[in-house]
């Protein structure tokens, strides 16, 4: 059996059928292409965009100085560090963990930073799926607010190297 050409009919005018399917299917997309923009105006769903310059080695200072501040405990040698809604809150990535552990109150504002030590950083917290860039010399500022307690992991969601798929971190919310 012998390979055949297949026959040649694709330049004869579509069948009607075929031009409704190709109609419903463009009317999709142009709805799909408009709503695109508009869900960026109506869908409350936009990260933040307030972003500092920052130098690594500076960043980690500041961490620093709030864990040896506001340090309530550990965790696997993490320290676990009470947040302040008057006062910044700094989480540093680096490959591969996210420390500190922070604890924050349900219901109360806080500012979180968010920066990187090394590389490009995936900051998603889990079980709610929030999804953030963390990026070197960027201190990212998330203006979170809790709306329920419990404990929620951070994941890294950033291929970031052989450790990638261990860097867990953890949140408290009471
Ligand atoms: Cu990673």
């Amino acid at each position: 059996m012998a390979i055949h050409e297949p026959e040649r009919v694709w330049w004869k005018p579509l069948s009607k059928d075929e031009r409704i399917w190709v109609a419903v299917a463009l009317v999709w997309m142009l709805i799909t292409f408009i709503y695109m923009p508009v869900y960026h105006f109506i869908g409350a769903q936009n990260p933040p965009a307030e972003t500092y310059a920052v130098k690594p080695d500076q960043f980690d200072k500041l961490v620093e100085a709030m864990v040896a501040k506001h340090k309530i405990g550990e965790e696997k040698g993490v320290p676990i560090v009470q947040a302040f809604p008057d006062e910044p809150v700094f989480i540093r990535a680096k490959m591969w963990e996210w420390y500190p552990i922070v604890q924050l109150e349900k219901g109360k504002t806080y500012r979180l930073h968010i920066s990187s030590m090394d590389v490009d950083h995936g900051f998603s917290i889990q079980p709610v799926n929030m999804n953030f860039m963390v990026l070197p010399k960027y201190d990212y500022v998330l203006t979170l607010t809790p709306t329920q307690s419990g404990e929620f992991h951070v994941i890294c969601n950033e291929f970031c190297g052989l450790g990638h798929h261990a860097m867990v971190g953890k949140m408290y919310v009471k």
